[in-house]
């Protein structure tokens, strides 16, 4: 039987990574980061994305932190993991440009921490590292494997120092592949990045629980899929037989202004745009809905970002089931309910 150690969880992808290997029947060791030392029993119950795998007897949670070597080894000592998918991370893209040396530390140093201590422990471990394509920066769209690197924010740079070495660490002839992945959300993505603030924002907006949303910049691209999808995708990699980088991506982009659209769509509001720029209102019944706080902006924007996955569909056999649209409605009814049964 095969064992694997997760980290970050108890993130969205995390989480569906756990279900997927559970389902095929892997022993799951899932590293989390807790502010205070909690009993096994209480780890599950904390972290709302693996409640459900409470008394699960194959899922394993363990407390360490990338920032802590030590913390690391002694992780990778008790699960002694076939498999390892490094997918903890400060991954806030704003965040990083207040939080730099955060991001690095986590994102870039914890990556080189974590391949040390895997190195030591279980050379023979196969290695995931979540890359992204904030590593692409504004290089043209549709950005593939053969597209130079040209990250703009800290949270890009790091992730792109951990990418290569993932790559230096292969090329020693340890099994470490980085999976670029474009966007990827869900009814677990966290409430900061911007699809699930306006699918959780507009269901309270629905329901008169909230006057309107603030948000930064609406014309922005991305290539939007659902993290179930990708993290099929992960798998799909370590069982390659030479390790390989691959990009992962629906091959579609929108913009932000967009994804509004099809979430308000799913809650039968009509929104009429007025103005432009940062004076840009979205109108819903005369009332003003959606505005504009400069706050949100990104020092440095990426503005489009569109992947092509033709390598990955073609070698792993892998594809996204879940569409733009099909991913906003799922987001949105979800959150429609979330909100109802909240109460606020
Ligand atoms: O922003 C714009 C914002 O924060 C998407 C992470 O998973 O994907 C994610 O990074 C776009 C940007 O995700 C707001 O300017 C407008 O253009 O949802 P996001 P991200 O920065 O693309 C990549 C692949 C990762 O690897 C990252 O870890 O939306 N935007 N208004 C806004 N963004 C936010 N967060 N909040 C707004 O109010």
């Amino acid at each position: 039987m095969q064992t694997a150690l997760i980290t970050g969880v108890a993130g969205q992808d995390g989480s569906y990574l756990a279900d997927l290997l559970l389902e095929k029947g892997y022993t799951v060791y899932g590293m989390y980061v807790a502010s205070t030392r909690m009993n096994s029993s209480q780890v599950c119950l904390a972290f709302d994305n693996i409640k459900h795998l409470h008394g699960n007897k194959q899922f394993i949670p363990v407390s360490g932190n990338l920032m802590d070597l030590r913390s690391v080894e002694i992780v990778i000592e008790q699960a002694k993991p076939d498999e390892i998918y490094n997918l903890a991370a400060q991954s806030h893209v704003k965040r990083s440009e207040t939080e730099p040396e955060v991001t690095r530390n986590t994102n870039a140093y914890g990556v080189d921490r974590i391949l040390y201590a895997a190195r030591k422990i279980v050379p023979n471990a196969k290695f995931y590292q979540a890359s992204t394509s904030e590593m692409f920066g504004n290089a043209k769209a549709p950005q593939d494997e053969n597209t130079p690197f040209a990250p703009v924010s800290p949270y890009g740079e790091a992730k792109l120092f951990a990418h290569q070495l993932v790559k230096d660490n292969r090329e020693k002839g340890f099994f470490t592949v980085g999976g670029i992945l474009f966007n990827h959300e869900s009814e677990r993505r966290g409430m900061s990045f911007v699809t699930r603030k306006i699918t959780y924002g507009l269901a309270g907006i629905k329901l008169g629980f909230e006057n309107h949303l603030s948000l930064g910049n609406l014309d922005a691209k991305r290539d939007w899929g659902h993290s179930k999808d990708y993290v099929r995708a992960m798998w799909l990699m370590l069982q390659n037989k030479t390790p390989i980088d691959y990009v992962i991506s629906t091959g579609e982009t929108h913009s932000v202004r967009e994804f509004i659209e099809a979430a308000a769509q799913v809650l039968d509001i009509n929104i009429e745009w007025k103005g432009a720029g940062v004076e840009e209102i979205g109108m819903w019944n005369n009332k003003p809905i959606i505005k504009i706080d400069q706050s949100f902006y990104r020092t440095r924007e990426i503005n489009v970002l569109c992947g092509n996955s033709a390598k990955a569909q073609n070698e792993l056999g892998w594809k996204p089931e879940i569409g733009f649209k099909k991913l906003a409605e799922m987001m949105t009814k979800n959150d429609l309910s979330l909100r109802n049964k909240q109460g606020y």
